[in-house]
């Protein structure tokens, strides 16, 4: 029944992923094509980013047609082969569900921008300007500037919490959530199994739109989250879809602490199974209402080590987490906190055994698992709105951040540092495409490539495959109680997960130089057996003295 708890599931972003006609853009037969690798790495889903028809002006993130597959992807019986032959070999297939928005050429916006009376118009959430002409409120869109865009047609604002070519849908309207449900009947009916839900803690809009109280011109905050009828819009979501079709669900929970992820996600509640959560992933940022993401500072490893270990006790017993560090939007570990040079192999291997070591369901971006790295681009080349958008507001026209220091910002953690082509082999692109890629290679692919990974039995990819069939074959990695150990300690990540009288040990030193003396790891007396280590000859639990350059290693006691 709860598959997805003892799954990991694996993230294709397609447009990157494999492109099997040449055109330099990813698509489903290049996904197809791939099945057998992924079964090999051993994941148990897929969640495919969007692949709806759009006009790709947030790279799928802005859908014209939810039951259409986007013709650059391929068509709809592409994808019905792919959840066939998927299922095939037992994984199972999510797809990315954006309801909180759709693209401006949707038909439904189409209709709804001709008039006031139109019946598509409340589809969409449409205001007055106020008496000077200003918008309805000082709502900003997370892609820089205002949430509101006039329309000189009907003289009303519109809401975007994107860009304006992604008008948000208004869930007040009963008509417009049951066509989201239909969208979303449809593709169940054709043997999808979940949903991962774009930005889903933002369909529920406070219908006063208060104003925020700030000297800014624009603010993205409290208000563009966790609204009065959010968990009312879920479940009734899950009454009308989910529960019939027993979806497997995954909410992006943007805005989510700990209590709106426990009513998003207590069984008892009939909503969603996991969010995903983002306060781990703040560790390095020091976001100020101006700079936003883009306000750095230094990775602190003590703060991640508390921030994860207060999901892993708080959601505990009725809840469950999600883990992960990368995904589409976020940047690659082994470059953002790790080291990518010296220490690629080991930090790579060091991040993945202290996330997959944890309780909750595993989420491995594509590349992660052969360690990709961050990119340097010249502003021009990279592709992501999101930066180019904050490049115009915060560098050319606020002068916030100097031109250095926000290229410094984008190359650490800007999202097209996961948006390169997926590097399966050293020839031209990578193999990624026999055309030329949408957005470049990065350029360590002759080193970094699924050919070389899968041949080297030391590789990344089969410390990943290692671990997976650990999560896999050990009933410890699901049901342990996690608890933190040497917390305070800013190079050393230790934890135990324990069920009985047995006990998981997960240790790494999260550093580049040597860490010794070793605390006591164990007050068991029997020695332990070593499950996993990123180091050929990491020795048994009771004679280990010193952790190496970010050396990781999971032990089981007894
Ligand atoms: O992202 C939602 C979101 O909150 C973004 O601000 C994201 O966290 C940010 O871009 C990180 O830098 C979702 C999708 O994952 C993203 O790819 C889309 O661009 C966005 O929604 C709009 O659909």
């Amino acid at each position: 029944m709860e598959w997805w708890k003892d799954a990991v599931i694996y993230q294709i972003y397609p447009r990157s992923f494999k492109d099997s006609t040449g055109n330099g853009f990813g698509d489903l037969r290049g996904v197809i094509e791939k099945l057998d690798y992924l079964e090999s790495l051993g994941v148990d889903g897929l969640w495919l980013s969007p692949i709806f028809e759009s006009p790709q002006k947030d790279n799928g993130y802005d859908i014209s047609d939810y039951r259409k597959i986007d013709p650059r992807f391929g068509t709809n019986e592409d994808m019905y082969e792919l959840i066939e032959k998927a299922h095939a070999k037992g994984m199972k297939i999510i797809m990315d569900l954006v309801a909180n928005h759709s693209s401006d050429q949707h038909r439904w916006f189409q209709e709804s921008k001709k008039s006031k009376d139109n019946p598509y118009r409340d589809y969409y959430i449409w205001k007055d300007a106020q008496a000077d002409g200003s918008p309805p409120n000082n709502w900003g869109s997370i892609f820089s500037g205002g949430a509101w865009e006039w329309d000189e047609t009907t003289e009303q604002y519109y809401l975007h919490y994107f860009l304006k070519e992604q008008p948000d849908l208004n869930w007040e309207n009963p008509k417009l959530r049951e066509e989201i449900y239909d969208l979303m009947r449809f593709w169940m009916a054709k043997g999808v199994d979940g949903w991962r839900m774009d930005v889903i803690g933002a369909i529920s809009k406070d219908q006063s739109f208060p104003a925020y109280d700030s000297d800014e011109q624009y603010v993205v905050g409290e208000n563009h989250s966790n609204g009065p009828r959010l968990h009312e819009f879920i479940q009734e979501m899950n009454r009308e879809v989910l529960a019939p079709f027993n979806a497997m669900t995954v909410g992006e929970g943007n805005g989510s602490d700990i209590e709106s992820a426990k009513l998003f996600t207590d069984p008892e509640r009939n909503e969603l199974n996991m969010i995903f959560t983002f306060t781990h992933m703040g560790v390095d940022e020091r976001p100020t209402a101006q700079l936003g993401k883009w306000g750095m500072k230094p990775f602190d490893l003590v703060e991640l080590k508390a921030d994860l270990a207060l999901w892993q006790t708080a959601l505990n017993e009725r809840f469950w987490n999600t883990l992960y560090f990368e995904n589409h939007d976020q940047a690659r570990v082994v470059s953002r906190w790790g080291n990518d040079t010296t220490y690629h192999h080991q930090s790579a291997t060091a991040f993945a055994t202290v996330l997959h070591g944890l309780k909750g369901t595993p989420f491995v971006y594509q590349g992660e698992e052969i360690g990709m790295v961050n990119s340097s681009f010249p502003i021009e080349d990279y592709d992501d709105v999101e930066i180019h958008n904050a490049y115009k507001d915060l560098v050319q026209e606020r002068q916030l951040l100097s031109e250095a220091d926000f290229m410094a910002a984008v190359e650490t953690k800007g999202r097209d540092n996961a948006r390169t082509p997926m590097q399966w082999d050293a020839t031209a692109n990578a193999g990624f495409t026999t055309g030329t890629p949408w957005l470049k290679v990065n350029p360590r692919f002759e080193e970094i490539n699924v050919e070389k990974a899968v041949a080297d039995k030391g590789s990344i990819f089969h410390y990943y495959q290692k671990l997976i069939a650990l999560r896999h074959n050990e009933e410890l990695f699901r049901t342990g109680e996690f608890e933190l150990t040497n917390s305070e300690d800013p190079r050393l990540f230790t934890y135990t997960r324990t069920l009985g009288d047995e006990q998981l040990i997960i240790v790494a030193n999260m550093s580049a130089e040597n860490y010794q003396p070793l605390p006591l790891l164990s007050t068991e007396k029997a020695t332990g057996e070593l499950l996993i280590s990123n180091y050929a000859d990491t020795p048994a639990i009771d004679v280990i003295s010193v952790l190496r350059p970010y050396e990781a290693a999971i032990y089981k006691v007894k």
